[in-house]
């Protein structure tokens, strides 16, 4: 997979792409990410990128000329074009999913007011990352990248850790423990230093299923459960075994 973004502020993306995860992603080629200057598309002699608003109004817009031709220069056939802003649907771990199935990305990163309206003509979807404003989708971009990488085979020392965790199958992830096995007076639960590895899943599905019924109880609007997981949602709601 390759992800091109479009952005006023390439160096923003020097270090955190080549830290941790992403940049090890991308040193062993496991996804290959670039960041291209949209003024290097500006067409004027005073590379202008934005103006001012039609209408009047506060800050800048971009220029739907000079982000056609940036997008139209670097999409290819199987691309798809993502813009970052607030109107976009919320990025979840389902939309990632799909997206970490892609080839090409082509992440457009706005700044100031926005862009102007027909610049979206050229853009597949629009994500947003949260219901807040940002100064720019730089930001943004590097979460969807971030996100992305990590589902793409080989990215995680076994790609079997980003099968059971939060958001996989709208559950969140059961608590975590490591050594020592007693700090500030609280043990690790029995459970996890048994060495049953069934009765270990089913605590830790139970735990999966406690902990989004209290924190998130609106992603399990949207959950399928399994037999397992209602003989397990029965006990905790009615406080008794059921066989
Ligand atoms: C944003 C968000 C976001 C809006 C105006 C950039 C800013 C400025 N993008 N999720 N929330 N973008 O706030 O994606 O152009």
């Amino acid at each position: 997979m390759k992800i091109d973004i479009l952005t006023l502020f390439p160096d923003f993306f020097i270090n955190p792409l080549n830290e941790s995860i992403v940049g090890r992603a991308i040193d062993k080629g496991k996804i290959e990410v670039e960041t291209i200057n949209i003024r290097n598309y500006a067409l004027n002699k005073h590379r202008q990128v934005d103006d001012y608003p039609y209408g009047g109004g506060s800050g800048m817009v971009l220029k739907a000329d000079v982000l056609i031709s940036a997008i139209n220069d670097i999409k290819k056939v199987n691309s798809w074009v993502i813009y970052m802003s607030p109107q976009g649907k919320v990025l979840n771990q389902k939309k990632v999913k799909e997206l970490s199935e892609k080839s090409h990305l082509v992440v457009l990163c706005g700044h100031y007011e926005g862009v102007d309206e027909r610049a979206l003509t050229e853009v597949d979807e629009e994500i947003s990352i949260g219901d807040y404003v940002l100064t720019g989708g730089e930001l943004p971009a590097l979460v969807l990248t971030d996100a992305v990488t990590r589902l793409i085979p080989g990215v995680l020392g076994d790609d079997n850790s980003a099968i059971d965790e939060s958001f996989t199958d709208y559950l969140l992830e059961y608590p975590h423990y490591t050594r020592p096995a007693e700090f500030n007076g609280l043990k690790v639960p029995d459970i996890l230093l048994s060495g049953h590895h069934e009765n270990i899943r089913l605590f830790r599905k139970k735990q999966s299923l406690l902990r989004t019924l209290i924190k998130r109880p609106d992603l399990l609007l949207s959950k399928e459960f399994d037999e397992e997981e209602e003989k397990i949602l029965k006990e905790i709601l009615f406080d008794r075994e059921y066989s």
